[in-house]
């Protein structure tokens, strides 16, 4: 079942010049291979961004809404071809099989969207100040983009991102991350068989250091986006700005859940299990922080810890398969230190906090769910990004203390507050500093039109998703149209 891949580039497959190759394998089940691929170094990365620089000429041209009859036949390959797509996304990267079609399902979304976009790309038309005189501005393609993805949405983040930028007439050069490129590379090749031309998405397989920082540092390339953590955001966002390249940049998160006195428990308790341990926790929106109300907190942990200890872990083909693996040793690895920590800082640790070993999880990269209880808002377990099924979850007496705990992070993604009183629910969506606040429904679960991002540390300014994603992928171009045949004076005429 194991297969070679290759880059395409300017409409061919290739390997890295250098021949280097490096192996996928399944977090499930390590002795099952999903492929081989190019391990690609600068020399690709500028082979790549020629190809796409001289791509764009052309596809600059192309009448938007032509862009946009491409966009909607790649929505209905994915369609089509959901469910083998689904399939390999679980083998490589773990996420079970429910959730790796909901992933594809954004990736159809966000083309079907893209595609209508391509009619709607509006510009604005103003009066001018003087007479006989038109202003008008409208969108422009920038050029080529960057697009460096994550392994934890391996579909629908590269489609949020190269879709919007090519439907806008830019050009793409992709970099997904090295645990789920066999789910790019098939994204890749729909966007070729749909009839993207040559040399306008392009995609280079390797690490971060040598292909992704490749990309950032080219001096052709305008426009960078990227999904990961907060510390490689940083430094991508410095090397970018020595050629003044527009940068996006959707980073960590530590969501919180605030269920309240007068909460649905039952409610609340699928929405947490499913915010906490989704992906086995392995989003940005995932929930890590649990804030709950005194007057309901001893019922709600039984429930809880009950319901946590009979989730299933398995493999994510298997039906009944509830959590699948941590995508790769190191992200396990990371997980576990940070039980660790909890534990020296003196948190309860009430479920979970250990490998997964029984039967079939010997061979995968495994993690029971976890929860830890008595943490306070300072601990490291209540401040930083953990990416794996870890809950700290906080005693509060009153939704005050509960925003200002909410707040009280370096990041600002998601957030969500369980609660029948219409009062609490828009004091929190007024006072939680996030980019995306739920009321009655878990912190994940983000819809493909709606804007998508976070202030503070989650990133830096930009949304993805509808609309607003557009704004990143045009630049403005004012015009003026003079028809009264004289010079006239802006400011000076009066
Ligand atoms: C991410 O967590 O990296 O909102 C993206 C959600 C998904 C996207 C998450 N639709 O959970």
């Amino acid at each position: 079942m194991s297969k070679k891949y290759q880059n395409f580039i300017n409409g061919k497959w290739v390997d890295a010049k250098s021949g280097k190759t490096f192996e996928n394998r399944n977090p499930a089940n390590w002795d099952e291979l999903i492929g081989t691929f190019p391990k690609s170094g600068v020399e690709d990365v500028n082979e790549a961004v020629d190809a796409a620089k001289k791509a764009f000429e052309k596809w600059r041209l192309v009448p938007a809404p032509k862009r946009g009859e491409i966009m909607k036949k790649v929505g209905d390959i994915l369609v089509a071809r959901k469910e083998e797509i689904a399939t390999l996304m679980t083998r490589e990267m773990g996420k079970v099989l429910m959730e790796t079609r909901g992933d594809v399902q954004e990736g159809i979304d966000t083309a079907y969207y893209a595609s209508s976009e391509t009619r709607r790309l509006f510009g604005h038309t103003v009066p001018s100040e003087l007479p006989n005189k038109f202003n008008m501005s409208i969108r422009i393609p920038i050029g080529v983009a960057g697009v460096i993805t994550p392994w934890n949405f391996p579909m629908a983040i590269p489609t949020w991102k190269i879709f919007p930028a090519i439907v806008c007439g830019n050009t793409v050069v992709f970099k997904p991350a090295s645990d789920t490129p066999a789910t790019a590379t098939l994204l890749v090749e729909i966007l070729a068989e749909a009839g993207v031309p040559d040399g306008v998405v392009n995609i280079v397989h390797g690490g971060g250091g040598e292909v992704g920082m490749g990309i950032v540092n080219h001096p052709d390339v305008e426009l960078i986006s990227f999904t990961g953590g907060t510390d490689v955001g940083i430094k991508i966002s410095e090397a970018a700005a020595k050629t003044l390249k527009r940068v996006s940049l959707e980073l960590g998160g530590k969501n919180a859940v605030i269920i309240m006195d007068d909460a649905d428990l039952e409610l609340a308790l699928e929405g947490v299990i499913w915010g906490a341990f989704g992906t086995t926790g392995q989003r940005c929106t995932a929930t890590s922080r649990l804030l709950l109300h005194d007057k309901v907190y001893d019922k709600f942990m039984d429930m809880l810890v009950k319901k946590t200890k009979s989730l299933k872990l398995g493999n994510g083909l298997n039906p009944d398969t509830q959590v699948g693996p941590c995508v790769n040793e190191g992200q396990r690895k990371s997980v576990h230190s940070y039980v660790e920590i909890g534990l020296n800082e003196g948190a309860r640790l009430v479920c979970g906090g250990k490998f997964a070993t029984d039967g079939d999880l010997n061979k995968g990269w495994f993690y029971e769910p976890t929860i830890f209880e008595n943490v306070t808002p300072n601990m490291r377990i209540a401040q930083e990004e953990i990416f794996g099924p870890v809950l700290s979850v906080i005693r509060i007496k009153n939704l005050e203390e509960a925003i200002e705990i909410v707040n009280g992070t370096i990041y600002g993604l998601s957030s969500s507050i369980y609660t029948k009183n219409v009062n609490d629910a828009f004091v929190a969506i007024r006072d939680i500093k996030a980019g995306i606040t739920y009321v009655n429904a878990p912190t994940i679960g983000a819809e493909a039109h709606m804007p998508f991002g976070g202030v503070k540390k989650t990133g830096n300014g930009h949304r993805e998703g509808g609309w607003t994603v557009y704004d990143f992928y045009t630049e403005w171009k004012t015009v003026y149209v003079d028809y009264s045949g004289r010079l006239q004076k802006a400011q000076i005429d009066t």
